[in-house]
């Protein structure tokens, strides 16, 4: 099952695309402006994405976690990049394996560009996915990725400022899966959130996206 967080309508009705976009249900109804085309490539608040607009969230606006090698990152070291955060968990059967290969692909695609895209996972599993799980795994995936694990606690905390939900399902046998949020959130190069992509939105759609934020000039 997938989940989507809340978002915060009132805050986005600036364009009707948006709130088509909002409604989940017709986003393709709004087609993304090829970057650089038409007269008003200095308004970004104009720009139509493929993922949902979120610019002006008043959620999703801060993380501070530890890395894989325990040192404390937060969004802010990451201006200059577009982030692409993902939460999820390394025993994901589908959903996460396929987001991160996305966006692994993505930065590929992207060429030079790719250098400027910066992959973040934050684990909501934390119990399994110790530091020395989550580092090969993300490396394995695309070794660029900076892997974020906290405790119980900071996880939900985590969670709760992105409107992220997750919640373990226990298994017949041993063990358990983890429902989660299927999408991701992205940042422009000032820092600031800009985007929901949507879990299966595609590696063509969240290139068209990450393009415009980092051919964009500064959201504000
Ligand atoms: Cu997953």
């Amino acid at each position: 099952m997938t989940f989507l967080p809340s978002l915060g309508t009132s805050r986005l009705r600036t364009a009707a695309c948006l709130l088509a976009a909002t409604a989940l249900l017709s986003l393709s109804a709004c087609k993304p402006a090829a970057p650089g085309a038409g007269s008003s490539a200095s308004a970004p608040a104009a720009a139509h994405f493929n993922a949902v607009d979120i610019t002006g969230a008043d959620y999703a606006r801060q993380l501070s976690l530890k890395d894989v090698d325990g040192k404390v990152r937060t969004l802010a070291e990451f201006k200059g990049k577009v982030v692409f955060l993902f939460f999820g968990y390394t025993q994901c059967p589908d959903v996460c394996p396929t987001t991160m290969a996305d966006l692994s692909a993505v930065r590929k695609k992207l060429g030079a560009d790719g250098e400027r895209v910066q992959g973040v996972f934050v684990t909501v599993d934390p119990e399994r996915d110790t530091p020395a799980v989550l580092k090969p795994y993300l490396a394995a995936m695309d070794p660029s990725f900076v892997g974020l694990h906290g405790s119980l606690a900071e996880t939900e905390a985590a969670a709760k400022e992105f409107k992220v939900f997750y919640q373990k399902v226990e298994g017949r046998d041993k063990g358990y899966t983890i429902d989660h949020t299927a999408g991701a959130f992205v940042f422009d190069p000032e820092g600031h959130v800009r985007l929901f992509v949507r879990y299966g939105l595609g590696g063509d759609a969240i290139t068209a996206d990450i393009k415009a934020l980092l051919a964009a000039p500064a959201s504000r």
